[in-house]
């Protein structure tokens, strides 16, 4: 592929000098901003990152915050998951969808006061959407897009290396709980959670000018722990089964198709809940899978069409090698008549047709 031109509309981050110097190779764009994709290998990047600490630039996990007297309101509209249960040092995962229970995003929600949540985003403009919704409503609430970027460390080392620069407290912090501690005097969101399986944290760091202070500041502290930067790493989250916005689901798939219906528990009347009453009581009749292709695959740049008894009955959003498992480990979308484990099917991989075999689970 040939390179994309740089230019003001891709954005840089706070880290991008730290994330050039440490000699990233590849980049894609979300959210309109850079986000590193590999530094060494794939492969090695992967394996470091399951032994040892990473320091991650997910800066592109911009932040929506919705602050003001009706901001739980306007949450409760755009949010399946019942939000009256958030304690308030949690952060829910929290799949959003259309008046039709189309997928517009799956953030994080990060609950910073009563009056006031982040919205930590994946891929796409949910800030119009909310606006929208605030202004038709007439809602009283400031929305915006903050100077807050967050920062990941994760790996197995990641306790071990977050304590040395934000202290002991860091290990008390529980899975997607946080807490506010201060580098340089300035206190930070700091929470357990993290795009791996690996463990870790998500600094969230508010004001760009602290972020080379931070990340040297990681850098320097984790030195004889083969500390090295790095990016969610595509074979260690398909692996996981950690999906992937706009390649594992997108507006044509409900919460329930992307196996997020547990975190559909609202007793509110949000958009879209009358369209999703139906698989909400009978489920949904195709379903995210965890898959192994047999054979060569190339890179998985469009959706892979899945075939079984001469029709289609599926697709694969995101397929890559796994060095670990040993096996092309592949997230796909398929029909409740082929979703048992074990059930065989074909994929064209648009580089040759091969077999596709449900799994009873993902990796880890
Ligand atoms: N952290 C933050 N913002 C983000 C992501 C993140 N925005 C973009 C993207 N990632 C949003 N998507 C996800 C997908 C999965 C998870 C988090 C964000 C995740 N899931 C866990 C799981 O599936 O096991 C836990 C979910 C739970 O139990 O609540 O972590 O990573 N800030």
């Amino acid at each position: 592929m040939a390179n994309i031109f740089p230019s003001r509309r891709i954005r840089r981050t706070p880290f991008s000098k730290g994330v050039e110097a440490a000699g990233v190779k590849g980049y894609t764009v979300y959210n309109h901003m850079l986000l590193a994709t590999v530094f060494e290998s794939l492969e090695y990047d992967c394996a470091h990152l399951k032994e040892h600490v990473q320091v991650w630039d997910v800066s592109c996990e911009r932040q929506v915050s919705i602050k003001g007297p009706d901001a739980l309101r306007l949450l409760k509209l755009i949010s399946p998951r019942d939000m009256d249960r958030m304690a308030d040092d949690q952060c829910y995962y929290v799949p959003t969808v259309d008046h039709n229970g189309g997928m517009l995003n799956d953030p994080v929600a990060v609950k910073l006061a009563a009056d006031h949540y982040w919205l930590s985003l994946a891929d796409g403009d949910l800030l119009q959407f909310a606006l929208g919704i605030a202004i038709a409503r007439g809602f009283d609430v400031e929305i915006v897009e903050p100077d807050v970027s967050p920062l990941a460390v994760q790996g197995p080392r990641a306790d071990d290396l977050m304590a040395r620069v934000f202290g002991d407290a860091v290990r008390e912090i529980r899975f997607f709980r946080y807490k506010r501690l201060a580098f340089q005097g300035v206190e930070l969101v700091v929470a357990r959670s993290g795009w791996s399986k690996q463990g870790g944290f998500e600094i969230y760091v508010e004001g760009a000018d602290l972020g080379m202070p931070l990340w040297d500041a990681l850098f320097e502290a984790g030195e004889d722990m083969h500390v090295r930067a790095g990016c969610p790493n595509t074979i260690e989250r398909i692996e996981s089964g950690l999906l992937s916005y706009g390649n594992d689901m997108t507006r044509e798939n409900t919460p329930y198709e992307c196996g997020l219906g547990k975190f559909c528990n609202s007793p509110e009347d949000y958009i879209g809940k009358a369209a999703l009453a139906e698989q909400a009581a009978n489920g949904p009749a195709r379903q995210i899978r965890p898959l192994v292709i047999s054979g060569e695959i190339p890179p998985c740049l469009d959706a892979w069409p899945l075939f079984a008894d001469g029709r289609q009955v599926g697709q694969v959003g995101s397929a890559i090698f796994s060095p670990e498992f040993g096996v092309n480990a592949a997230i796909g979308m398929v029909d409740q008549s082929h979703w048992a484990p074990g059930t065989v099917m074909e994929v064209d991989t648009g580089a040759g047709i091969l077999p596709a075999t449900v799994q009873d689970r993902f990796w880890r």
